[in-house]
């Protein structure tokens, strides 16, 4: 799925601003016609968590209506109109002039929807959204589910800690393409010497013939290829002589343009390969280490909102303590970030929203199997061209029935749930690797949780809480354990191990002596420990701490303030004492 662009053929108004709205808790709008206005609205911003905005908001998750009247150039006559939503959580139904135009489900990506019909040149146009975040079993990620979630009984009712923010989280845009146009471009590359290899995949919105071309460009390269479409579908293959590689080092991108009849569509391109060898990810054929974070999208006031000056500051913060690295845990972000990825050289390990998954029942399973594989379809045609993106991540931390939190890998006693959610988890890593054989593919697993969901993994990836949840404040055992844990894994598969969680809630300007839990102390030594450890292990490819920030958590005993504190930043992004030692070990290489 590309992203909208704007060019001398396409055309692009992002429509985010202020819009009315208005809670619908009875239901009552589609049938009252609220698509056409709101009566008694208040204004929202879009861009932004509804929850965030208003206090009487904050619990809120039912259905309500954003609507924004917007006049649409007459100059776009002639061509096809789209409106795009970027991320409408977790369920959105658009209007166009009083029309149903289409409904999404899945609160992290995106969705568009033809208008053309639907325009109106003369006069006003009357966009609506209607939005709802209900928390339900079938849903993924899950809520108000029949189990309880033990010390993480919450409210609201989620099977994950972070608070479930609702309403259109990314740009509204309306944009045009020619009649005949550009549907989709797939870009794999290669490495071949110091050449790269560039396979090119072009796709028109009509099963037709036609010709086009390509051109990469960057510094003073040029390649060019003709293109020559059957059945609307054309490939090409560019060699691109002493090609300059994109790697975390040096993120380097070329421009490529596709052009067919009287379309036009550029993108960036990274020329890298991704691969694992033993215990080490290979980036370019050269070991790599994936440091850095687990994160969220989150900050005071905009909620889960895209927010360009954060993301800016955001990537600059982690560069400082020496990140190359981070997980969108625990769904996609947004695309303005990923082509960031791509600028500032990050490696991402891109998840979808397939949190705590819970094997509880069939009829569950199957519906969480369906949006799941729906989520990861949508993840890779919107991701697959980004250099950044090395690795797909179908679940953190599903949950088995056995969960035995206080052990090591293995899992508890046999239970039933262990063979259908590996059932369901290798269902998901089978269509990721499917839809793109050239990245790697995981999921990240649970403490406690069984070693035999880890079989079809890339990479290993683990969530683990010695010296935090287990062992807390005793961190010479939690070493002990930890490295145990470690080798032991390594032993069983020998391939690449990343810790993808490893945390301690620390309490900004908390301090101790004797360290003890909480203290910004405590932090810094059970991150100097975790870093320690990995340091002496070379099957381990990467450290990524819990978490870059404080962020919103949904409240529970658990929770001090309603803020999950593991953050090497509050939330305001001031840094604890643990940045530094972060800093140490990531800058001194
Ligand atoms: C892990 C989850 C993460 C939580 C974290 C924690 O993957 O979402 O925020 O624990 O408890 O289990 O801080």
């Amino acid at each position: 799925m590309l992203y909208p662009i704007q060019n001398d053929v396409r055309n692009k108004l992002d429509i985010s601003g202020i819009w009315d709205f208005k809670t619908d808790p009875e239901e009552v709008g589609e049938q009252n016609g609220w698509f056409n206005g709101l009566q008694d609205s208040r204004a929202i911003a879009v861009p932004g968590s509804w929850n965030e905005q208003y206090e009487d908001l904050f619990g809120y998750l039912g259905l309500a209506w954003y609507v924004k009247p917007t006049y649409i150039p007459q100059s776009w006559q002639g061509q096809r109109v789209f409106i795009r939503v970027g991320s409408a959580c977790y369920h959105g139904t658009v209007y166009v002039n009083g029309v149903k135009v289409g409904e999404h489900e899945g609160g992290h990506l995106p969705v568009a929807f033809e208008i053309t019909e639907r325009v109106k040149w003369d006069d006003e146009n009357v966009i609506a959204i209607s939005v709802e975040n209900e928390l339900k079993p079938t849903r993924v990620p899950s809520g108000n589910m029949p189990s309880s979630m033990g010390m993480f009984a919450s409210t609201p009712r989620t099977t994950f800690d972070f608070y479930p923010f609702a309403g259109l989280h990314r740009p509204v845009v309306l944009y045009t393409v020619p009649q005949t146009y550009i549907e989709d471009v797939t870009v794999v590359t290669d490495i071949k010497g110091a050449d790269g290899a560039v396979k090119v995949t072009a796709k028109l919105n009509a099963a037709m013939a036609a010709q086009g071309t390509l051109q990469l460009k960057g510094g003073d390269t040029t390649v060019n290829a003709n293109l020559a479409f059957k059945d609307g579908v054309a490939e090409a293959q560019l060699t691109v002589p002493n090609a300059h590689f994109w790697s975390d080092k040096d993120p380097y991108l070329y421009d490529l343009t596709v052009r067919s009849d009287g379309d036009r569509y550029t993108l960036k391109v990274g020329i890298r390969t991704i691969a694992v060898q033993g215990g080490q990810v290979l980036l370019n054929g050269a070991p790599v280490q994936l440091n850095g974070f687990g994160r969220h999208e989150d900050f005071v006031a905009s909620g889960k909102g895209l927010n360009l000056p954060l993301l800016v500051k955001d990537y600059q913060l982690m560069r400082w303590t020496g990140a190359n690295s981070y997980r969108t845990s625990h769904y996609p972000y947004s695309e303005e970030e990923m082509q960031l990825a791509d600028r500032e050289g990050f490696l991402i390990i891109d998840e979808i929203p397939a949190v705590s998954l819970q094997f509880d029942n069939d009829e569950n399973i199957a519906a969480r199997l369906r949006m799941c594989l729906q989520q990861i379809d949508e993840l890779v045609a919107r991701d697959k061209n980004h250099a950044s993106v090395v690795m797909w991540c179908v679940a953190n931390e599903p949950m088995p029935g056995n969960l035995n939190l206080a052990g090591a890998a293995g899992g508890g006693p046999a239970d039933p749930s262990e063979a259908s959610g590996k059932a369901m988890i290798e269902t998901m890593m089978a269509r990721a690797k499917e839809l793109d054989p050239t990245r790697l593919v995981t999921i990240v697993t649970v403490m406690g949780g069984p070693q035999s969901w880890m079989e079809k993994c890339d990479v290993i990836c683990m969530n683990r809480y010695w010296g935090w949840y287990v062992l807390g404040g005793e961190l010479d055992k939690a070493r002990a354990s930890l490295e145990q844990e470690l080798d032991q894994v390594w032993e069983k598969w020998h391939r690449p191990i990343i810790m993808t969680e490893f945390g301690a809630d620390t309490m900004s300007g908390m301090h101790g002596h004797p360290t003890v839990m909480w203290t910004e102390e405590y932090q810094a030594d059970y991150i100097r420990l975790h870093l320690d450890v990995a340091a002496a292990r070379d099957f381990v490819a990467g450290m990524q701490v819990w978490n870059f920030a404080d962020f919103a958590a949904v409240q529970s005993i658990a929770r001090v303030g309603g803020l999950n504190m593991k953050g090497i930043f509050t939330r305001i992004r001031t840094p604890k004492l643990a940045a530094n030692v972060l800093r140490e070990f990531w800058l001194k290489k």
